[in-house]
C-alpha cells in the first residue's frame, strides 16, 4: 500500500511537470484527488485496514495528496503569470508613439467675413437683423421701387415658388420689413447678412446663391456725408488704414442718388495693375440715399425722414482680400480650400 501510495505520488508529480496548461493541470488533479481518484479511494477503504496500518496510511495518504495539491498549485500559479505577461506584452502601450492629431474643426471663410463685417458696423451702432428667404413680391420688389413692369422683376431672373412667392433676389426686403414695423416714428440703424438667390449660370464670377450685406440708417437728418463717413470708416477698418475710398455716381431703383465705393488698390498702392484693371480703384459696394417712394411705402414721410443705404457681396469682398479666384470655392467644401483660412 505505502509504495503504491508512493508511486502514485511520482505518476501525479511527473504528470504536473508535463502539464502545459491549466487544462492538463485541471485533468491531473480530477484524476489523482478527485472524487473518483486513487487517492480517495485508499482513504475510504481505510476501515479494512488493521489498526496498526491505519495512522501510517492515512497519514502518508494525506502527505501525498498535500504534496499533489502543493506541485499543482505551483504549477498553476507560473501559468497564471505566464499568462499574465502575455497580456501584459500584448497590451503594452508605447507612450513615446507620436499622437494621433486631431483635427479641429472652424468657421467657413464666408462666415468669418461676414462675422468681422458684422462686428465693425455694431461697432458704428447698427443693429444685425435677419428674416426670410422665401420672400412676398411686395416686400421683394414692390416696396423697393421696383413696380411690376421693372426688367430686373423678369421671370427669367429670379426663382419664383408661385406668382406671389419666389426666393429673395437681395436682403432689402429685410429691411423693408423692419422700417415698416418700425411705422414711421423710430429711427431704423441695421445690417441685415444672409443668403440671396438668382437665375443665374455658375462660373467663375456668378453663383446661382450667394452672400449678401446691406446696411440701413434711417433717421431725421441723414445725409450723404454719413453715408461717406461710416463706408470710409468700414473700409479703413476692414481693407487696412492706408486704404482711399472714392464715390462714383451710379444707379439703383431704390437710392436717388445712388453710389458705387471704390477703395484704393492695395497691390500697386493706386498705380495700376491686372487686379484693378489698371484703373487703380477696386469696386467694394454700392449704395445711396433711400429713395423717396421706399420710405413712404414703409411709413415714414420723406419731408421729415432721410436715410442712407447700401449693400455689399462678402463673396467679392472675400475674394478681393484673399485673392480667390472662383466664388465656387465656397460652396464646394474642399478642405484645401476651405483649411487655409482656419487661422484667420
Ligand atoms: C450692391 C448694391 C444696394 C441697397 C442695396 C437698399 C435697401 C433699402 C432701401 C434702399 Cl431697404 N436701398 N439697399 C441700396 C443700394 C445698393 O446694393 O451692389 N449690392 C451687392
Amino acid at each position: 500500500m505505502q509504495e503504491k501510495l508512493q508511486a502514485l505520488k511520482e505518476d501525479a508529480l511527473k504528470k504536473v511537470n508535463q502539464a502545459e496548461n491549466l487544462k492538463d493541470l485541471e485533468a491531473v488533479r480530477v484524476e489523482y484527488l478527485g472524487k473518483k481518484g486513487p487517492i480517495t479511494e485508499v482513504l475510504r477503504g481505510m476501515g479494512k485496514l488493521s489498526k496498526e496500518e491505519r495512522p501510517v496510511i492515512g497519514e502518508l495518504a494525506n502527505t501525498v495528496r498535500a504534496e499533489i495539491t502543493r506541485a499543482l498549485e505551483l504549477k498553476k500559479s507560473t501559468f497564471e503569470a505566464e499568462a499574465l505577461n502575455e497580456q501584459l506584452r500584448a497590451e503594452a502601450i508605447d507612450v513615446t508613439l507620436p499622437g494621433r492629431p486631431v483635427s479641429v474643426g472652424g468657421a467657413h471663410l464666408l462666415t468669418e467675413i461676414v462675422t468681422e463685417i458684422e462686428d465693425l458696423f455694431i461697432g458704428m451702432g447698427f443693429d444685425v437683423k435677419e428674416g426670410p428667404e422665401v420672400e412676398t413680391d411686395y416686400y421683394n420688389f414692390e416696396a423697393l421701387n421696383l413696380p411690376k413692369d421693372h426688367p430686373a422683376r423678369d421671370m427669367q431672373d429670379s426663382f419664383y415658388i408661385t406668382e406671389e412667392l419666389l426666393l429673395r433676389t437681395h436682403t432689402s426686403p429685410v429691411q423693408a420689413r423692419t422700417m415698416n414695423e418700425f411705422k414711421g416714428n423710430k429711427s431704423v440703424k441695421m445690417i441685415c447678412p444672409g443668403k440671396v438667390y438668382r437665375r443665374d449660370t455658375d462660373d467663375a464670377t456668378h453663383s446661382h446663391q450667394f452672400t449678401q450685406v446691406e446696411g440701413l440708417y434711417v433717421d431725421k437728418n441723414v445725409r450723404m456725408s454719413d453715408l461717406k463717413g461710416v463706408l470710409n470708416q468700414f473700409a479703413k477698418q476692414f481693407f487696412g488704414e492706408e486704404r482711399e475710398i472714392r464715390l462714383r455716381p451710379s444707379f439703383f431703383p431704390f437710392t436717388e442718388p445712388s453710389v458705387e465705393m471704390d477703395i484704393s488698390c492695395k497691390v500697386c498702392q493706386g498705380k495700376g495693375c491686372s487686379v484693378c484693371k489698371q484703373t487703380g480703384w477696386i469696386e467694394i459696394l454700392g449704395g445711396g440715399m433711400v429713395h423717396p417712394s421706399v420710405l413712404e411705402m414703409a411709413g415714414y414721410d420723406p419731408k421729415e425722414y432721410s436715410g442712407f443705404a447700401f449693400g455689399m457681396g462678402p463673396e467679392r469682398i472675400a475674394m478681393l482680400k484673399y485673392g480667390v479666384d472662383d466664388i465656387r470655392h465656397f460652396y464646394t467644401n474642399d478642405q484645401r480650400f476651405l483649411k487655409q483660412y482656419h487661422n484667420l
